[in-house]
């Protein structure tokens, strides 16, 4: 008996995971195929977003974005509420763990490299050049600044 009730949620899985691709929204992307529009405004202006794969909006569910910046592009002490998976995919990224922008506190990562800012974890970000990067996380998508004034979807010069 207690065999066959370790397996019921085995099969339970099996038999829902074609039903979950079902649902998977379509992605077959070239880099001519994204479209790229303005940052949402709770980030610094002057960078692009597009997003790859699910709607960021959405909670408990993958999305994938990516967002290209130009250089000098800074984004002040913040947080998520879930893990932020970043791979990077051209140019140069700087991230830093900590509740202050502070680049001498940052460590440079390449076109190829990869990080994870943990869910609830304080970090900033700087591009020294023009870099892209590939955010994967679960939503919804949220960003929290460490100093509310940071926040540039709350400051009138936007
Ligand atoms: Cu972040």
């Amino acid at each position: 008996m207690r065999r066959i009730s370790r397996l019921v949620p085995l099969l339970a899985v099996v038999l829902c995971a074609p039903l979950a691709l079902a649902d998977s929204p379509m992605a077959m992307l070239t880099p001519a195929d994204i479209k790229w529009g303005d940052v949402p405004a709770v980030f610094p202006k002057g960078a692009k977003m597009a997003v790859l794969y699910g709607d960021p909006a959405k909670p408990g569910e993958l999305f994938i974005v990516r967002m290209k910046m130009p250089a000098g592009y800074k984004i002040p002490a913040h947080w998520h509420p879930t893990d932020e998976n970043i791979t990077v995919i051209s140019g140069t990224f700087n991230l830093g763990m900590g509740d202050k922008l502070d680049v001498a506190k940052s460590k440079a990562f390449p076109a190829g490299s990869f990080a994870v800012a943990p869910a609830k974890m304080n970090h900033f970000a700087i591009a020294k050049q023009a870099a892209i990067v590939e955010v994967s996380a679960i939503g919804p998508f949220a960003i929290t600044y460490v100093n509310p004034a940071d926040d540039p979807s709350k400051s009138a010069s936007r």
